[in-house]
């Protein structure tokens, strides 16, 4: 198996980028964030309570992504590997995931970590509520929340993979292509 991180801030081109990362490779796409927005769709329980933090910029409580991930894992026994989109986003994620790897005699092969300038990011969000209908992409200062988020809690989860060596970053401005680019490079190395 060959699993790997898309790590970075919101707005970075994790999902973007994801997209066609496993169109090349065949990996199975694990976005914490697509599969919230689809339970906040079909208005479960789960996606009402994610709604109102997500609607604020804030994360959605460790239990309830670890067991998303926990229960796709269970759905997915052939895949060849999986992508990580948005998930880890706490060190008591990352743990969590090595735990639910490792009962399946895997690991994280790579994190690679997508490196965007803080303006940027906003510009990019912000340009996407236009048309992407997300309540937290239309206000500026969600989106700031989100980035807020992201440096007090989820910054640390690259260190806790640097401790294994397992951190690669890679420019994540310039076009879509070359950003391809340069992450199925550091794949290809790996693979
Ligand atoms: P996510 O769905 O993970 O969303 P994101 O981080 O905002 O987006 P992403 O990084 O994938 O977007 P992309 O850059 O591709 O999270 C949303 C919310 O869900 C979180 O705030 C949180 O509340 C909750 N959540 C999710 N996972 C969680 C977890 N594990 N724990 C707790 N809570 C969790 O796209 C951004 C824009 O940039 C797009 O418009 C794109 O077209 C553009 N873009 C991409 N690449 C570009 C480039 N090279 N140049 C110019 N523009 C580019």
């Amino acid at each position: 198996m060959f699993n790997l991180i898309l790590f970075g801030p919101p707005g970075s081109g994790k999902g973007t980028q994801s997209e066609k990362l496993i169109a090349r490779y065949g990996l199975k796409h694990l976005s914490t964030g697509d599969i919230l927005r689809s339970e906040i769709a079909a208005q479960t329980p789960l996606g009402l309570a994610a709604k109102s933090l997500m609607d604020k910029g804030q994360l959605v409580p460790d239990e309830v992504v670890i067991e998303m991930i926990n229960v796709a894992l269970e759905n997915n026994p052939q895949a060849k590997g999986f992508l990580f989109d948005g998930f880890p986003r706490t060190t008591a994620q990352a743990e969590a995931l090595d735990k639910l790897l490792a009962s399946k005699n895997s690991a994280i092969n790579v994190v690679l970590a997508l490196q965007v300038g803080k303006e940027e990011l906003v510009v990019r969000l912000l340009n996407r509520g236009k048309t992407s209908g997300r309540s937290d992409d239309t206000n500026e200062a969600v989106i700031r929340s989100r980035i807020e988020e992201y440096e007090k809690k989820t910054m640390a989860v690259a260190d806790y993979y640097r401790q294994y060596n397992k951190v690669e970053l890679v420019k994540g401005e310039g076009t879509i292509d070359e950003i391809f680019a340069a992450l199925s490079s550091e794949i290809d190395k790996r693979m």
